[in-house]
């Protein structure tokens, strides 16, 4: 269902914002799970079920317990967490006969799955839930406890996988064999690795599906970006999904600074419940240090903006994107390089921008060559992403900063309409409407006040 609200005349008061949040999640389960969006992504991703989880703690703390498990019970035998749970909804491609992963050796059984990953940021949505629920009853406080002590194994055996996997160079840095693992699809990151990809004539013909769901094509990846997508996942389907040999083959190897902070700060972050709920930290401190001091040697010697590494070539990649600005997330730098990129991040390069209407850094400066207002990640701001950013300064303690990205993101999504993404300078919500993640941020960001 698509609310038609396209105008930023509306705004909502908090509590009728929250209502409607609540009721965009509501409308979006579909029984089994709330999926991405209710049209363009009619199945669970796995980063969108960390935030939609969050925001369900708000209303409904089991099922915000059911919508992991529920991912969670899709973790392969190896201990990857899936980036796409698949319904027995046929409108999205790829879908599951695409991806063909029954020929991996280490699939789950009885529930189809994509063969990539995305994002680490579930032990952040146990955190966040437990803290939910231990404001909530009672009965929500010891069900959120029990629940966290039973899926925190399951969440060590994700972060080994990523350290066993994909860290396979010195540089440290959590290495991704498809955009779509970075959660950030077409940003102009990919741009240069992505050239490195040749579809080649084993290339099935296909029909995209998400163009349909789009008011205007030009807001999602061009045709080109999607053959050498569809071209990775049969490359890694030649490989049966072998997780060392995916790294070994795959025409796209690179390490994602992003990716890398938030391991790194997920890995702390999940070291801190297991004291609470009994469990002992085992090597989650070494892999958050090494993570982090990936991080920081990453850093671009004048900006101090963070770089992915094309693993295929040995080559930084000079591309400025929001995730040059990982160190904030994991931390692991000087005081002084640190109050550098935050003020470049809240100054007029990024957020501070004197054109944009919500103080919310967007995915490119709006500054930088090629920058898109309107394109996916080349240009719109995420709510997510300005939450992520918004929790971990609160995490380091950063309150009045995690007020003002609070602040900008209610100030971009108050008409509504809870966009995938947003243009920067007039705030028109883009991609899906309803978007589930969104909705979730805004829940948190709204009861949290
Ligand atoms: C987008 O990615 C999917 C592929 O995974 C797509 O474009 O079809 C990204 O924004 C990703 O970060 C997000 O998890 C997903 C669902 O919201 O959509």
């Amino acid at each position: 269902m698509t609310l038609d609200i396209a105008t930023r005349d509306t705004s909502y008061s908090s509590p009728s914002l929250a209502a409607r949040a609540a009721r965009v999640l509501r409308d979006n389960d579909n029984g089994t799970v709330i999926t991405a969006a209710p049209k363009l992504y009619p199945h669970m991703w796995s980063w969108d079920a960390a935030f939609i989880s969050i925001g369900l703690a708000h209303v409904d703390v089991s099922r915000a317990i059911t919508e992991l498990e529920t991912l969670f019970g899709a973790q392969w035998r190896n201990g990857m967490l899936p980036h796409i749970v698949f319904t027995e909804d046929a409108a999205y491609f790829p879908g599951p006969d695409r991806w063909g992963t029954e020929v991996a050796a280490d699939g789950p059984e009885h529930v189809r799955t994509s063969g990539i990953c995305q994002p680490p940021v579930h032990a952040i949505a146990v955190r966040r839930m437990l803290d939910v629920a231990r404001r909530s009853t009672r009965a929500d406080q010891e069900e959120a406890e029990r629940f966290a002590r039973r899926i925190w194994p399951a969440l060590y055996e994700w972060h080994r996988w990523l350290v066993d996997y994909r860290i396979p160079d010195t540089s440290g840095l959590i290495a991704i064999v498809h955009g779509w693992e970075s959660g950030m699809d077409n940003s102009p990151r990919w741009d240069v690795p992505y050239s490195g990809v040749r579809p080649g004539a084993g290339l099935l013909p296909y029909v995209r599906q998400d163009l349909l769901q789009v008011s205007d094509p030009a807001e999602r990846p061009s045709s080109a970006e999607y053959d050498r997508y569809i071209w990775l996942i049969e490359e890694m389907r030649r490989a049966a999904y072998d997780s060392a040999e995916v790294v070994r083959r795959s025409s796209f190897l690179v390490g994602d600074v992003f990716i890398t902070a938030l391991f790194s700060l997920s890995c702390e972050v999940l070291a801190q419940l297991g004291h609470e709920l009994g469990w002992p930290a085992g090597k989650l401190y070494d892999w958050a240090a090494n993570a982090r001091a990936a991080v920081a040697a990453s850093r671009h010697p004048v900006s101090g903006m963070a770089r992915d590494r094309d693993l295929r070539t040995g080559r930084w990649l000079d591309t400025e994107s929001i995730a040059g600005f990982s160190p904030l997330l994991c931390g692991g730098i000087s005081v002084r390089s640190r109050e550098k990129l935050l003020s470049t991040m809240e100054g007029p390069r990024w957020a501070g921008h004197p054109d944009l209407l919500a103080a919310v850094p967007p995915s490119v400066s709006p500054l930088r060559p090629g920058f898109n207002p309107r394109q996916y990640w080349r240009g719109p701001q995420w709510p997510v992403i300005a939450w992520l950013f918004g929790w971990a300064f609160e995490y380091r303690g950063w309150f009045d900063r995690a007020r003002k990205l609070r602040e900008g993101g209610l100030r971009l999504t108050e008409d509504g309409s809870f966009g995938e993404y947003y243009q920067p300078f007039t705030g028109e919500p883009l991609g899906s409407h309803n978007q589930s993640w969104t909705a979730a941020v805004v829940l948190d960001w709204l009861c949290t006040s």
